[in-house]
């Protein structure tokens, strides 16, 4: 390499040498794509340096002298142009010698640049890899490093992942156990279930066991209801038969009753015989209210004693209406009494207690004033229809005041007005007249009564009780309840304590 260094600077410098020294002669070759340009020297003015050492390659186209050389050259372009020709042909060849020459230096050059090159490059590659040594030593150690965090974060994960293995496995388990929970008491509850199956068949059964001993029992109810029925009735009848014992018994008192009066009387005749007064004591009953009170409660005909007096009078008692406990003064049902009587008949009464009659003036005025009384009118016509008068106040005068009328507290259903006369009002009958009519009111009317000026009532009119059209004005009359003409079925003049 040296050698063929030393050989290129030798032909350079003698290149130079000759350009320096040689004539503007050019000439031209072309070989391939490279074109040369030779610059001929002048031969004249030039002479070859003396220093100029040329190589054993490198050999001067023109002889040794310098003069030959030159003359020579110019004999070449004069004279002798044969010469020049060989000398042009010499230039030539070593012109083609030293283009091969050049050939083999390009040659030799190329491929020492490349080489060079090549070497270059190598060095280029190896400073490149001593910088990506370095950067791959930086990304080896940054890689490291990220590879030893992604170790850390694998070692996290493989921690977590454990971690959440183990809670995996944890969970499994009590997952397991509340499996084996839930089993447990599945089974527990089917065993259950089981048994409550067997408990309500066993309840059926029971159930019907005792449906059949409930019916049974239901039945011996019925029975003993029915006995029990049976029973109230046998006792309801005892009690019908006790207490037609009782009427019996009251019926034997009465007689016994009957019995002592007479008996009393025949003794009140002997010691009046014997001329002692004995009062009687056993009767002492002053109206049919008082024998309610003491437990005769039914309607019938009783013997009551009058007040300061002893005078034993027959009444008709009736114990029903409005409670019971009434004395009657009149009774009319069905026209067997004449009432067509005088002043002196109506003072002392007449008829029967039992049947239809009148108490008597005397009797009615010493009972009224013995006490507060009420009077109760009841009436019934032909028809069937009832109906009552009922006056909370009534008494009648002494005969010294011709039995004068006083009734007040009027109520009932016999007319919306009294029909009974004015307060004050004296009795009347055919025989004695102390009506305030110029006529003889009883007289055209019949019977005894209250007459005012003849008035609107008389219940001792005669007693009419077939209906008939024929209007009769001497008939029985309440006047606000059916007008002049009542004919009357019933009629019942009846008195009770106001404070009963
Ligand atoms: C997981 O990491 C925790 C702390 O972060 C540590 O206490 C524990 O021991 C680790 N577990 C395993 C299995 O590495
Ligand atoms: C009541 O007397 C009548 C006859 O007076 C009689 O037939 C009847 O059996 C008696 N009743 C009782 C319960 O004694
Ligand atoms: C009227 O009744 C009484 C008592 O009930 C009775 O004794 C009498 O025979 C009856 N007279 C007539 C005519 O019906
Ligand atoms: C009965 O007699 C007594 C005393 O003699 C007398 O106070 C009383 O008013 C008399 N009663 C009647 C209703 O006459
Ligand atoms: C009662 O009637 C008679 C006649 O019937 C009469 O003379 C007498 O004055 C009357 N008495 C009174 C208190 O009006
Ligand atoms: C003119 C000149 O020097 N020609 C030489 C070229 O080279 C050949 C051999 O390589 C020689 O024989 C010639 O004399």
């Amino acid at each position: 390499m040296g050698r063929l260094l030393a050989l290129t600077l030798a032909y350079l410098a003698y290149l130079l040498a000759t350009a320096i020294c040689s004539e503007r002669r050019q000439h031209h070759v072309q070989h391939g794509l490279c074109s040369y340009t030779f610059i001929l020297p002048e031969l004249e003015h030039c002479h070859p340096l003396k220093d100029l050492q040329v190589s054993n390659t490198l050999q001067s186209d023109s002889p040794p002298e310098a003069e030959p050389d030159t003359s020579q050259a110019r004999e070449k372009h004069n004279q002798r142009p044969s010469w020049q020709e060989t000398k042009l042909e010499n230039l030539e060849s070593a012109m083609e010698n030293n283009t091969q020459w050049l050939q083999k230096l390009e040659n030799f050059i190329q491929e020492n640049v490349r080489s060079g090159m090549e070497e270059i490059k190598r060095t280029a590659v190896h400073t490149q890899t001593a910088a990506m040594l370095e950067m791959g030593t930086n990304l080896l150690s940054q890689s490291a490093e990220q590879t030893r965090k992604l170790t850390d974060v694998e070692t996290q994960v493989l921690n977590q992942t454990s971690r959440l293995e183990i809670q995996l496995l944890e969970y499994s388990l009590f997952t397991n156990q509340l499996e084996k929970h839930i089993l447990l008491q599945t089974q527990e509850i089917s065993r259950l279930s089981d048994k409550n199956s067997f408990l309500e068949e066993r309840l059926l059964a029971l159930e019907a066991r005792y449906g059949k001993e409930l019916h049974g029992l239901q039945s011996e109810k019925q029975q003993l209801q029915e006995l029990l029925e049976k029973q109230s009735k046998l006792v309801s009848q005892l009690q019908g038969e006790l207490g037609s014992s009782t009427l019996n018994s009251t019926t034997l008192q009465r007689q016994q009753a009957v019995l002592t009066d007479t008996v009393q009387q025949l003794l009140a005749m002997v010691n009046h015989c014997n001329g002692a007064v004995q009062k009687e004591k056993s009767l002492s009953f002053r109206d049919c209210s008082e024998i309610l009170r003491a437990g005769f409660k039914e309607s019938g005909v009783y013997s009551i004693r009058l007040a300061n007096s002893t005078q034993i009078v027959k009444v008709f008692c009736d114990m029903r209406t409005r409670g019971g406990g009434w004395t009657l003064l009149q009774h009319r049902r069905n026209g067997s009494v004449d009432f067509q009587r005088g002043w002196r008949d109506y003072k002392t009464g007449f008829g029967e207690p039992a049947g239809e009659h009148w108490l008597g003036n005397d009797i009615i005025h010493k009972l009224t004033n013995s006490q507060e009384y009420s009077l109760h009118i009841q009436l019934k016509d032909g028809a069937g229809n009832e109906a009552f008068s009922h006056y909370d106040r009534f008494y009648i005068d002494g005969e010294d005041r011709n039995y004068s009328l006083h009734a007040e507290g009027f109520s009932g259903t016999a007319g919306r007005t009294s029909s009974l006369s004015v307060t004050g009002s004296q009795f009347s009958t055919k025989d004695r007249d102390n009506d305030r009519c110029t006529c003889k009111c009883a007289q055209l009317a019949s019977g005894g009564w209250w007459f005012d000026a003849c008035g609107p009532s008389n219940l001792n009119g005669m007693y009419y009780p077939a209906s008939s059209s024929v209007v009769r004005y001497n008939g029985i009359k309440w006047y606000y309840w059916k007008g002049p003409n009542l004919q009357a079925s019933l009629t019942a003049m009846m008195v009770r304590p106001t404070d009963f």
